[in-house]
């Protein structure tokens, strides 16, 4: 997994930021440092303001009786892969450094270990796991770039969980994330060393104040050997994709049909471990949520106790994006895809197409959401978020014949410079422009990226006992085209 994530060496002593594949030039012949910018980062027990784990720009600290917070601490938890020490590094120096915004009275302290990553550039959280030492503490923020003296913790090469916990001052601390746009700011792991070391084993040692790498992040979800789910799919052979869906001026710039066995890390990413405060599920990278076979996407949602996000909760579901994969500014999106929802049985249940901002700011495009329920069943919603106050615009859709849930169906955005169109089947069925949205120029002319995943609970309700599981979202293709 690692060297399809994007890491972020700076030669600290010449200033030269350089992409490098896993090697790390020397400085000089005595010494050298990296610095590593952070691969996942997340808020534990974050709350909604807070922001969502995909797209943020901040981090937050608050102590257990911040605003009388009932999930206990939050604390800010980040993540980092050590990939170019050379093997003669010695004295290593860890900081760990995080940028706040304004001076605030409040002691923060940083331990090793924490929850751990599960996925490419998503942290979510393993509960119940015990801080390791408290490696430092800092009796006051200051405006700007904060220091913990992390070297107890690192010995070389190596993934290292590192946790920020808020001691004083019942208010939140705000602290740039991986995510800010502003680059310069984002969490940094700096690490300086002479060359006096040993030789280091040729695999990394495992930390002791760290936690182990999780075993491969996210495992590809294989249709064969030991896994369960073969026997248990039922799949909807997808009849043959429709030849080309595209409207004509459209070129095809992106997809996936789905024809492997696995799900494509390359151009997806995985969500695992994760619980949202805006759902009732965990969101899990295990084969048996999320899988490919038989032409098709499964995204499955199933009603089985899990752990997240320090949360016990009774359903595991499916995420899936393209942050830091792939990002569109205007394009034509579209998916072909069956909801699982039809009228008795489908309560809770929310499948979803939709887009997001790069810069985890304003804005969201959702080509389609497919709630479940008697209530909702029977249509299919197209959305624009301004924010989650929420100001947004949206209808709800009902199918003339059918609903979504009986069969396969095509769902269309055309994103165009001051423009949106929305289709199923080819029908056009909504549309906004700069006059029927006064935001629509500041939220939409910026990359976007793509988010495809099957909710379980939340505001459009929970699942009851009529909910039936397992349920499928099945996905037989996603296609971007542009002008
Ligand atoms: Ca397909």
């Amino acid at each position: 997994m690692h060297t399809k994530r994007t890491l972020y060496f700076v030669l600290g002593a010449l200033g030269v930021a350089a992409l490098l594949g896993g090697t790390l030039p020397l400085l000089a012949d005595d010494s050298g440092s990296t610095t590593v910018g952070a691969m996942a980062d997340t808020t534990a027990t974050q709350v909604v303001q807070d922001g969502d784990n995909g797209a943020k720009t901040t981090l937050a600290t608050c102590p257990q009786t911040c605003d009388n917070n009932p999930r206990g601490w939050r604390d800010a938890v980040l993540e980092f892969a050590v990939t170019g020490l050379p093997a003669s590094a010695g004295h290593l120096r860890a900081r760990l450094r995080l940028h706040a915004w304004t001076d605030t009275a409040a002691r923060v302290a940083a331990y090793g270990g924490g929850p751990a990553a599960d996925g490419p550039g998503v942290t979510t959280s393993r509960p119940n796991l015990p801080l390791a030492a408290q490696l430092d503490v800092k009796d006051a923020v200051v405006s700007g770039f904060n220091e913990w003296d992390v070297s107890a913790a690192v010995r070389g090469n190596g993934t290292y969980t590192f946790t920020l916990r808020q001691e004083t001052l019942n208010t939140r601390v705000y602290w740039a994330s991986r995510e800010n746009q502003r680059a310069a700011i984002r969490p940094e792991l700096t690490i300086t060393y002479d060359n006096s070391g040993p030789p280091a084993p040729s695999t990394a040692p495992v930390p002791s104040a760290a936690l182990p790498a999780p075993s491969s992040a996210a495992p590809a979800p294989s249709p064969t050997k030991g896994d369960p789910k073969p026997s248990e799919v039922t799949v909807t052979r997808s009849p043959a994709a429709p030849t080309s869906a595209a409207a004509p001026g459209w070129r095809l710039v992106w997809s996936d049909e789905f024809s492997g066995s696995a799900v494509d890390l390359k151009r997806w990413n995985l969500r695992g471990s994760e619980g949202r405060d805006i759902d009732r599920g965990c969101n899990t990278n295990s084969p048996k949520n999320t899988f490919v076979s038989g032409g098709l996407l499964t995204l499955r949602a199933l009603r089985e106790p899990a752990t997240c996000s320090s949360q016990q909760r009774q359903y595991t579901q499916s995420y899936l994006d393209t942050i830091g994969k792939a990002s569109f500014t205007y394009g034509r999106f579209e998916m072909r895809a069956k909801s699982p929802n039809g009228p008795t049985n489908s309560r809770g249940l929310w499948p979803a197409f939709w887009l997001r901002p790069n810069d985890g700011g304003n804005g969201e495009i959702d080509v389609v959401e497919l709630p479940g329920g008697a209530q909702y069943y029977r249509a299919a919603t197209q959305a624009i978020f301004w924010d989650y106050t929420p100001v947004k615009q949206d209808q709800r859709y009902p199918f003339a014949k059918g609903y979504p849930g009986d069969g396969f169906h095509t769902y269309t955005t055309e994103w165009e410079p001051g423009r949106l169109r929305w289709y199923i089947d080819g029908q056009q069925v909504y549309e906004r422009d700069r006059g029927t949205t006064p935001w629509f120029d500041k939220a939409f002319s910026k990359p976007y990226n793509i988010r495809l995943n099957f909710q379980v609970g939340g505001w459009l309700g929970d699942p009851d006992a009529s909910t039936v599981f397992p349920a499928d979202f099945q996905v037989d293709y996603v296609r971007v085209w542009q002008r």
